[in-house]
């Protein structure tokens, strides 16, 4: 496996490269050109930037993530092969700086959500909330305004507010999409993009919906075995893989991801791993990545991937917020915790390369 760090950019994230290269095992940064909207082609100079920053550290930049599917393509309106030929030259560009693997999602509306993004866990840290109560019982529009208020002046990607002003117009354009019309319209996505993503070597890996059941309404087929086995099949192509995050499907206890691993092998390019504690009313917290701090098995995880010899890339997803970062950070995103969950996967992937010798 190859350690890598999720980076927002230079000038756009407290974490510099500095900071990440004395982070024991990090090879590459996963990055995005944030500034851009759904559907925009990310032009060369700007991807030929990025590589030069990286380049100066020695940092590989072969896994984007994300490049965001625009909402027409996710509806299937008739704007969409415009849309899909824009997403193809972001994938020829990407593609002439060396980049490997494209992490994205086809979740309708949200990119992910949350209730509340600095909930106290109880040691003094703070972490996001998924308060189940909160969801069923509001609307919409001011689930997102109270996200928005506690971002502040940090942006987040899939939180953009131009996006989100009028929420309940883009439910409308959603409203004869359902989970079936969504993953056709998965399929006309993939069966024009893969065979351009094999000609220049870069595999899909797609995100699952987080949380891995619907709310407001809204669609998944991202978020169990079954539903990702029948993705699979859309294009059964080794290009048309996963982003397996272990925080995402994780909320739900009934998603066995051990097994996953064992079974989508190596259709899986980019691992995610978190850990969240989940909850009976189907709320949960993310929590350090210590296994006897969530629900996650942390450590079966990456067993199953030593067992499969498992050679894509890997990154700690989100992390509490620890000795204050929070005041300075993403939400999710500090230095702290997640450089703590590195050198815990590290610390059982080491262990298991030294068992085997
Ligand atoms: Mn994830």
């Amino acid at each position: 496996m190859k350690m890598t760090w999720r980076w927002y950019g230079e000038g756009n994230d407290s974490i510099t490269l500095n900071h990440i290269k004395q982070i024991p095992g990090v090879e590459g940064v996963v990055w995005a050109l944030h500034d851009l909207a759904a559907g925009e082609v990310w032009p060369l100079n700007r991807i030929q930037e990025v590589k030069k920053q990286a380049d100066q550290f020695k940092f590989n930049i072969d896994v984007v993530e994300s490049v965001n599917v625009h909402d027409d393509i996710k509806i299937g309106l008739d704007t969409r092969d415009q849309l899909i030929d824009n997403y193809i030259e972001t994938i020829r560009n990407l593609a002439t700086v060396g980049v490997k693997v494209i992490c994205y999602n086809f979740m309708p509306v949200f990119d992910w959500t949350r209730t509340d993004l600095y909930k106290p866990v109880g040691d003094g840290s703070n972490a996001l909330f998924f308060e189940n109560a909160v969801v069923s019982n509001q609307s919409a529009q001011s689930m997102i305004e109270k996200v928005l208020e506690g971002a502040g002046d940090k942006t987040m990607p899939g939180w953009e507010p131009e996006r989100l002003k009028d929420v309940e117009k883009l439910f409308e354009k959603y409203k004869d999409v359902d989970d079936e019309k969504l993953m056709e319209n998965c399929k006309y996505f993939l069966e024009r993009i893969i065979p351009v993503c094999k000609e220049v070597g870069i595999s899909m890996a797609i995100h699952p919906d987080d949380p891995p059941w619907p709310i407001f309404g809204i669609p998944r087929i991202i978020n169990n075995a079954e539903n990702i086995r029948k993705f699979l099949k859309l294009v059964d192509e080794k290009e048309n893989g996963l982003t397996l995050c272990t925080g995402s499907l994780g909320a739900n206890p009934s998603n066995d991801i051990p097994a996953m691993i064992r079974e989508f092998g190596d259709r899986i390019h980019f691992a995610h791993i978190r850990n969240v504690k989940t909850f009976d009313n189907g709320d949960f917290i993310e929590t350090s990545h210590r296994e006897q701090d969530g629900n996650v098995p942390v450590v079966e995880v990456v067993k199953a991937y030593h067992e499969i010899g498992f050679k894509g890339y890997i990154r700690p997803d989100h992390g509490r917020h620890l000795w204050g970062e929070e005041s300075n950070c993403r939400p999710g995103y500090g230095l702290y915790d997640r450089a703590l969950g590195i050198m815990y996967i590290l610390g059982v992937w080491d262990t298991l390369e030294k068992e085997m010798k």
